[in-house]
C-alpha cells in the first residue's frame, strides 16, 4: 500500500456515464487522467478481462445501533465494515441515533466509534425521534452545521414524530440545507393490524408481513411528497417497498416535488412469502417495511429505469438469530417482539452486479449510478461514488465470469447467517480500492481497524428550483 502511481490497464470500465475497454490512472489516492503520470514511475496491472467500478456507496445501515427495542446490532464497525469492503463498498452512511446528550455530541461519539473501527470512508445520518426539548431545534441545526447533512425521522417504530415536528424539520432543514431523510408507514394501520392478528394468535413471523399493510406505507409515502412539497425541501422516502408508492413518486417528480426515493435488494428479490417457513425461522427475514410481491418487484425495476427511484441501499441491519439478536424474546415470541431487519453491507454490490451488469437487466451505467454515483450526489458525498479526475480512487475490480452461490453462513459480518442462502450470482469483486490503497486483494481485507475517514459534508449536494407553497412564502416573508 503507498501512494505511488498505479495504472489499471485494459478493464471494461464503467462509469456513471461511459462504458469501454480503457486505461485508469490514480495518482496521490485520486482518480487522474492517464496522461498525467509517468508510465516509467507507476505500477501497472494488467486488468485485461476484469470490470472496473467506483467503489460502492451504501447510505442506508445500522452500525453499533440500538433498536427500537433496545437491542444491539451484532455489528460493531470493525465488523460491519469488514464486510462491506468485501462486498465492494468503500463508503458507508450509519446512523447517529438522538440520545440524551445533543445531536452535535452524539454524532462525535460515533465518529469516535468509527475512528478505531471504520474501515469504509464514512457519514451519518442524524436521527431526531425527540424535539420536545426546548433546544432540540437549535441543537439539529448546530449538528447540521457541523458537516452532518442529512436528518432521519420516521413516522412509526415508536420513535416517531409527528406531522407539526416533522413540519420544523422540514423547515430546519430548509434553511440549514440538508437532506430528510424518512422511514414512512402509517403508524395507526401497522398497530391496528398488529394487534388485530396477535388477538386472533397470527402470531408467527409470517404474520409481519402483513402487519404492515400496503396502505401504511402508501399512505406515508403520499403524505410526506405534501409535506415535500410545501416546503420544497427534499426529501429521500427510504426502502421503497410498494408499486402504488413507486407510482406516486414518479407523479410527484413529474409535477416538480423535491423527493427522491431509495429501494433495497431485498425488496428488489425476496417477497413476503420467504418469512413462510416452520417455527421461528422466518424472522431471519422480517424487516420493515416487509417484503412484497413479484408485482411489485417489477415495478421498482420499472421506477429505477425510468428514475422514480434513485438509489439502492442494504439497509444493513444485523441481528444474529439467537438471545443476542432475533431470539431475544425467547423461542415462540411473538412477531412483534423479533428484531427487524437483515444484513446486507456485503452483498448489495454483488446481487446488484449480477441483476444488471451480469444478466443485463439495465445498462452498466445504471448500476454505477444506482449503487455509487447518485448515493454519493444525494447525500453530498464530495468526489465519492464515480470514476473521474479528481475523484477519490475508490474502486471495485469484479471478475465478471466468477459464479457463486451463497451458503448459509458466508459473509464476513457477525451475523452468523446470510439470507440470501442458495442465491447464485454471477461476477464477484476480486480487489477493492479506496482512496488509492489496495483494502481487499484476494478476497482478505487489508484495511487496518479505523482507516476510514469520516467525510464531512460542508454543504447541501442537491439543487433544487421547486418553489414551495403560496402559504408558505406567506408564512415565512
Ligand atoms: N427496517 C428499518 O427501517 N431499519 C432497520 C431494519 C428494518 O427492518
Ligand atoms: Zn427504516
Ligand atoms: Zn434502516
Amino acid at each position: 500500500m503507498g501512494t505511488k502511481d498505479i495504472i489499471l490497464r485494459g478493464a471494461r470500465v464503467i462509469t456513471s456515464s461511459s462504458d469501454g475497454i480503457t486505461d485508469d490512472a490514480i495518482s496521490d489516492g485520486k482518480f487522474t487522467a492517464p496522461t498525467s503520470i509517468e508510465p516509467q514511475t507507476a505500477t501497472e496491472i494488467d486488468c485485461t478481462g476484469a470490470v472496473l467500478t467506483p467503489g460502492g456507496v451504501d447510505v442506508h445501515c445500522h452500525i453499533e445501533q440500538l433498536s427500537g427495542m433496545g437491542l444491539m446490532n451484532a455489528d460493531t464497525f470493525e465488523t460491519a465494515t469488514r464486510s462491506a469492503l468485501l462486498g465492494g463498498t468503500t463508503t458507508t452512511v450509519s446512523f447517529s441515533p438522538q440520545t440524551k446528550d445533543t445531536f452535535s455530541a452524539s454524532a462525535k461519539d460515533y465518529a469516535q466509534r468509527a475512528s478505531t473501527g471504520a474501515m469504509t470512508d464514512h457519514a451519518f445520518h442524524i436521527i431526531a425521534s425527540d424535539l420536545s426539548a426546548p433546544s432540540a431545534l437549535q441543537d439539529l441545526a448546530k449538528a447540521v452545521q457541523a458537516g452532518h447533512r442529512s436528518i432521519k425521522v420516521f413516522t412509526t417504530y415508536n420513535i416517531q414524530l409527528s406531522d407539526r415536528e416533522i413540519c420544523d424539520v422540514l423547515a430546519l432543514a430548509n434553511t440549514e440545507g440538508a437532506l430528510v431523510c424518512v422511514h414512512a408507514e402509517n403508524d395507526g394501520l401497522i398497530g391496528w393490524t398488529k394487534d388485530t392478528l396477535l388477538a386472533r394468535g397470527k402470531t408467527e413471523p409470517k404474520w409481519h408481513a402483513v402487519s404492515h399493510p400496503r396502505l401504511a406505507e402508501i399512505d406515508a409515502v403520499e403524505r410526506l411528497i405534501r409535506f415535500a412539497e410545501f416546503f420544497a425541501t427534499p426529501v429521500m422516502l427510504f426502502h421503497i417497498s410498494t408499486h402504488e408508492a413507486v407510482d406516486a413518486i414518479r407523479s410527484a417528480k413529474t409535477r416538480g416535488v423535491p423527493v427522491w426515493a431509495e429501494t433495497c435488494p431485498h425488496y428488489l428479490f425476496m417477497r413476503a412469502d420467504d418469512l413462510d417457513v416452520p417455527g421461528d425461522e422466518g424472522a431471519k427475514w422480517m424487516c420493515s417495511p416487509p417484503q412484497r410481491t413479484e408485482h411489485d418487484h417489477a415495478a421498482r425495476w420499472g421506477g429505477r429505469a425510468d428514475g422514480t427511484l434513485s438509489i439502492v441501499s442494504s439497509d444493513h441491519a444485523p441481528y444474529r438469530y439467537d438471545e443476542t439478536g432475533k431470539l431475544a424474546a425467547g423461542p415462540g415470541a411473538d412477531f412483534s417482539k423479533k428484531a427487524n431487519g437483515l444484513p446486507g453491507l456485503e452483498t448489495r454490490m454483488p446481487l446488484m452486479f449480477d441483476a444488471i451488469v451480469s444478466q443485463g437487466r439495465l445498462d452498466g451505467q445504471a448500476f454505477v449510478r444506482t449503487c455509487c454515483t447518485e448515493p454519493a450526489r444525494l447525500h453530498s458525498l464530495a468526489n465519492k461514488g464515480d470514476i473521474a479526475p479528481g475523484y477519490d480512487a475508490d474502486l471495485v475490480v469484479w471478475d465478471p465470469n466468477t459464479t457463486r452461490t451463497f451458503g448459509p453462513n458466508d459473509l464476513r459480518d457477525n451475523v452468523g447467517d446470510n439470507p440470501w442462502d442458495g442465491t447464485t450470482i454471477t461476477g464477484w469483486p476480486t480487489r477493492v480500492m479506496r482512496r488509492g490503497e489496495w483494502v481487499v486483494v484476494d478476497d482478505q481485507v487489508r484495511a487496518p481497524c479505523g482507516s476510514g475517514r469520516w467525510c464531512p459534508r460542508p454543504h447541501m449536494g442537491i439543487k433544487t428550483d421547486a418553489t414551495p407553497a403560496t402559504e408558505y412564502t406567506q408564512a415565512t416573508s
